[in-house]
Order: structure tokens, then sequence, then C-alpha cells
């Protein structure tokens, strides 16, 4: 019955690198709906823009400190508002998304991985995903 070992073997190794995989790819379907594992800045902009709309609940086309919440500080809000009319776009926001987009990208391979994600500048972009 030595048969079996190698066959033991392989389903160890096998339910080893599926956790690996698990753990490293956190991404839900929203932010990385093409499940490479990690975020492009075309996927990160697709989920800000959803969020977007989500958060914009009077439907005006902006987002104002109230809807905002916390997701973006009083000095990131003024620093993404170059109109100053205290309220964001959907440009501005994807102007800020893209700028924390980049922030992120620690190694400027042009997309956020788990790791990346997992940082400081990573947790204030997901912020403004999800
Ligand atoms: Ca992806
Ligand atoms: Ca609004
Ligand atoms: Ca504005
Ligand atoms: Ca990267």
């Amino acid at each position: 019955m030595s048969a079996y070992r190698p066959a033991i073997f392989a389903f160890v190794g096998w339910a080893a690198f599926a956790a690996t995989t698990a753990f490293a790819a956190p991404l839900s379907k929203t932010l990385d709906p093409d499940t490479d594992g990690t975020i492009d800045l075309q996927e990160a902009q697709a989920a800000a823009g959803t969020l977007f709309d989500k958060l914009d609940k009077d439907h005006e086309g902006t987002l104002d400190a109230r809807e905002l919440r916390a997701r973006i500080g009083k000095k990131a809000l003024s620093a993404a508002d170059p109109d100053k009319d205290s309220t964001l776009t959907k440009d501005e926001y994807l102007g800020l998304v893209a700028e924390r987009f980049k922030a992120a990208d620690v190694n400027a391979d042009g997309t956020v991985d788990a790791k990346e994600l997992h940082s400081k500048a990573g947790e204030a972009l997901l912020k403004l995903l999800k």
C-alpha cells in the first residue's frame, strides 16, 4: 500500500498551496474582478466610482464632508478639492483615488497587491474604495 503515500503528500501540498493562496489574496470580487490577486488603477477607480454613487445619498453628483464621513480627513479633503467648495465631484474623488493608488503602489508596478494594501497608504486607498 505504499502507493498511497505520494497521493497523501500531494494532497497535503495542495492544501498548503490553497491555504497560502487564500491568505495572500483577501481581495473581494468588487476590488479585484479579474481575480489576479492585485488591484490595478482601473479596478480601483471602478470600485471608487461605485462607492461614490452609493455615498452620494442626495444624488447631486458631489460628496460633502457628511457623506464622506471618516473616509477623508479635513486636510485631505481640502487638498483634493481644488475649487474649494468643500465637496468632491466624482472627478475630484477619482483624482484622489489615483493619487492614493500611486502612494500605495510602493514598487510602482502599476498594481496594488495584498501586501501593499496592508500598509498605511494602502489602508488610506481602501477607505475610498469600499
Ligand atoms: Ca485585478
Ligand atoms: Ca451629495
Ligand atoms: Ca470641489
Ligand atoms: Ca505594486
